[in-house]
């Protein structure tokens, strides 16, 4: 037993030290000093996303508060994988951090799909205090259940529909649109009782799915949209507000035990501040950038928004008795 334990522990020593990529990996120390490492990040966005400039500034913080001993690596734009690969990585420990919207996680922690049920969020003091208090502290546990430690609730932001055929005014204008949800059960489900055609799809295959006009339509927040330049293939920017997606910046967890309990506290302290300073990037790219989509060329109006909550209310029935009423009255109640 002990024989067998002490050969895979060898063996794990030995594929951790040769690991270049993926995993923390060590810089040879140096007589005394103690040994640096570096830690692999993975984003599905870019370099101009909330997501980069809230993982830069909580590498920049730890790098600082531990004198260079602690610093990370990011990957982004998809190149460790789609959002769903980065978090089965983060479960193994082939990716140290990540941060993502909260659909995709729902794969591993269902009930977290109830961030997707449109107009659940109606401003972002009561995302952030939803977020911040004993709901989002109810995820992270359950996250760690699956190896996974919850560093902080980043944002993605209020979803806006883009498309390809027309303005998006009334629900009745969604019908029979070919748009790309995200892979979870309630957006493509709030679609279909608005009357569209959702498909899920992962974020790397939409630009070349709408470029290619395998579909018509997608919907993101405007700093998605925009970074992602979006305006090349889309021409209409209809504000529907429909859902708010919250984002989750995440360790792997045995990672972040093994750290000593002064190194922890310089974790979740750096996390904060990276915390606060995505959510700041996040609004204020969401205010600047219509604007910008417009010099983009596009075509922006704004809807009555209470015709798309009546048009996609159905769906709460639906997922009422899977996602928990008490749940779902918890977040709508907090103001
Ligand atoms: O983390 O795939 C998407 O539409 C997203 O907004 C992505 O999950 C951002």
């Amino acid at each position: 037993m002990f024989k067998k334990t002490g050969i895979i522990l060898l063996a794990l020593l030995l594929v951790f030290s040769l690991t270049a990529c993926g995993g923390a990996s060590g810089e040879a120390a140096t007589s005394g000093e103690p040994e640096a490492i570096t830690l692999v990040a993975g984003l599905a966005m870019n370099t101009d996303h909330p997501y980069y400039y809230g993982v830069e500034k909580f590498g920049e913080i730890l790098s600082e508060k531990t004198d260079g001993r602690i610093n990370i690596e990011v990957h982004h734009s998809g190149q460790l994988g789609s959002e769903r690969d980065l978090i089965e990585g983060l479960k193994m420990g082939s990716i140290d951090l990540m941060a993502c919207s909260s659909a995709p996680v729902s794969s591993f922690v269902p009930k977290i799909a109830v961030f997707d049920l449109p107009y659940i969020f109606t401003s972002r003091d009561q995302a952030y205090k939803v977020m911040d208090g004993p709901v989002g502290e109810q995820f992270f546990d359950e996250l760690s259940e699956q190896h996974i430690k919850g560093l902080g609730w980043f944002e993605n932001g209020f979803r806006e529909i883009t498309n390809s055929k027309r303005p998006i005014v009334t629900p009745s204008d969604l019908k029979g649109l070919k748009i790309r949800v995200m892979e979870s059960p309630v957006p493509i489900a709030t679609f279909n009782v608005a009357g569209a055609n959702p498909t899920p799809m992962a974020w790397g295959e939409v630009f070349t799915a709408l470029q290619q006009g395998t579909i018509d339509a997608q919907e993101n927040p405007l700093p998605v949209i925009y970074t992602q330049k979006l305006f090349e293939v889309q021409k209409y920017l209809s504000l529907t507000d429909h859902f708010y997606a919250p984002a989750l910046f995440l360790m792997n967890d045995d990672l972040f035990e093994g750290f000593s309990a002064e190194d922890q506290e310089i974790i979740i302290e750096a996390a904060k501040e990276a915390t606060a300073y995505e959510r700041e990037v996040s609004l204020q790219q969401a205010e600047d950038f219509v604007d910008l989509c417009v010099e983009e060329g596009m075509e922006v109006n704004e809807v009555d928004k209470s015709l798309f909550v009546e048009a996609m209310a159905p769906v709460y029935a639906e997922f009422e008795e899977k996602l928990g009423k008490d749940l779902i009255d918890a977040i709508k109640n907090t103001k």
